[in-house]
């Protein structure tokens, strides 16, 4: 039986959906027209006044936002509340330039936690689960809004944070985790050592909710396999609120965007031009509801594809793909676009774990790549001359996706360190700029 959290809302008609969006916008671009003058500027720069938007079809007289905007704009520029009534401030895992904060007023949190709410039942999640919260607290979004969302569907929420993985899986065992939280190659790593201690049969998990990073319908399959779950993706950036954004129900076939609080394009990457649905395209959400951080026409770089075909599931609001990776994490090499979940998925259809790292050089000018993969336990013991073949065949499969020649290393099982939240997938030690 499907569940919802707030069915009046995720089961709307769309007219209602719409009706909700036309008049949230209207509102919404006068509150940051007024309160964020670095907004209001842009609006200026393109001769568009709050007066011009008057339903969702003039969203596209609207200017972007991208994560320039937000460094320039660092710390308080598009900030829309007084600093007197936001409560919370979050920021990105983001390792070059400057972080992205994001501001929250205390009606904004109650919104994410209740998207987050939406996301754990969808998952089959009632006031009878036990949430273990595995996602990293703190600045990071996934352990707070996860948490508010447990708290609001009334389960029991045992808020572990990321890291010792010993600790983990003997709380999960002891208090009886039936759903958890946490990034896909974290999942992995605690279904590893799960079955490596034996001890499959004291967990009582039923579902996980797995996001903040890219990861294949392989690795979906085998984490579900591992844990005895079933395995939901959800979506979300710091930027827009955090996770929740957008979450996976029982068909499994894409997540359910929170259109209620966030109306979605997809445009051209290269020419800002807005695409029709079932076009792939870089996402960009228009937040409708928030307060603090309002961004509007914010480009996400997420590479997906939404689709409003109707769901088995009840809920009307549209579906966003799996990203498929993003405009600015896509590797060119050799001129080729080569998306990471292209190689993830060559890598688990071949039997592999999701424990690989791809390495970027470039040699007398001429690009590399190199994939280097975990051999199976069973491979360990194989001959130097079966494993080159083994190497040999990966190669094949690599070329057959990506067109271009990858070196393969198989390297000890265990030897690439695993990741407590998002995994480091990729390596590139050219230097282009
Ligand atoms: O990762 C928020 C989050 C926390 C989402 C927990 C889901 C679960 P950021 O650190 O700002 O926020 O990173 C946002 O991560 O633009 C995507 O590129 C990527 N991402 C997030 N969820 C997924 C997903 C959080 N389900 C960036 N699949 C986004 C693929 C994802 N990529």
């Amino acid at each position: 039986m499907e569940r919802y959290y707030q069915p009046e809302i995720e089961c709307a008609s769309r007219e209602q959906i719409l009706a909700w969006q036309n008049e949230r916008l209207v509102k919404q671009v006068r509150h940051v027209y007024d309160h964020v003058p670095y907004y209001r500027k842009k609006m200026e720069e393109k001769g568009v006044t709050p007066d011009d938007i008057r339903s969702v079809e003039d969203l596209s007289k609207l200017p972007f936002l991208t994560k320039a905007d937000l460094r320039d704009a660092y710390p308080y520029g598009l900030c829309g509340m007084p600093l007197s009534q936001c409560v919370r401030i979050q920021s990105t895992s983001g390792t070059t330039g400057r972080r992205v904060v994001a501001f929250y007023t205390q009606h904004d949190i109650d919104l994410w936690d209740e998207c987050c709410a939406r996301a754990i039942m969808a998952a089959g999640g009632t006031n009878e689960d036990v949430v273990q919260v595995s996602y990293g607290y703190g600045l990071f979004t996934g352990g707070p809004g996860l948490n508010g969302g447990s708290h609001k569907v009334g389960c029991l929420t045992l808020p572990m944070s990321s890291g010792n993985t010993e600790r983990q899986i003997q709380f999960m065992c002891d208090l009886g985790a039936t759903i958890i939280c946490c990034t896909p190659s974290y999942a992995a790593y605690l279904a590893e050592s799960i079955n490596e201690q034996g001890l499959r049969d004291k967990i009582h998990l039923k579902a996980g909710i797995f996001g903040a990073e890219a990861w294949t319908q392989e690795m979906r399959r085998d984490i579900e396999k591992a844990l005895g779950i079933k395995a939901y993706d959800i979506y979300g950036l710091t930027e827009i609120s955090g996770p929740g954004v957008a979450f996976e129900c029982s068909a499994q076939t894409g997540m359910h965007i929170n259109e209620d609080h966030f109306i979605a394009e997809i445009i051209d990457p290269d020419t800002g031009e807005v695409l029709p649905d079932g076009s792939k395209g870089e996402l960009v959400f228009t937040c409708l509801t928030k307060e603090a951080f309002p961004l509007l026409r914010y480009r996400t770089r997420d590479i997906c594809v939404l689709t409003r075909e109707k769901c088995s599931c009840g809920r009307t609001h549209v579906k966003m793909s799996k990203p498929m990776g993003r405009s600015d994490d896509m590797l060119i090499v050799k001129g080729v676009n080569v998306f990471p979940s292209q190689i993830e998925t060559v890598l688990l259809n071949k039997g592999y774990a999701a424990n690989y790292q791809i390495i970027v050089d470039r040699v007398n000018n001429s690009d590399r790549l190199e994939v280097q993969v975990e051999m199976t336990p069973e491979m360990f013991s194989d001959t130097v001359t079966h494993i080159t073949a083994k190497e040999r065949e990966l190669v094949d499969a690599l070329k057959a996706m990506l067109g271009i020649y990858a070196k393969v290393t198989l390297v000890a099982p265990k030897s690439i360190a695993r990741s407590e939240g998002k995994a480091v997938r990729i390596i590139d030690k050219r230097k282009l700029y």
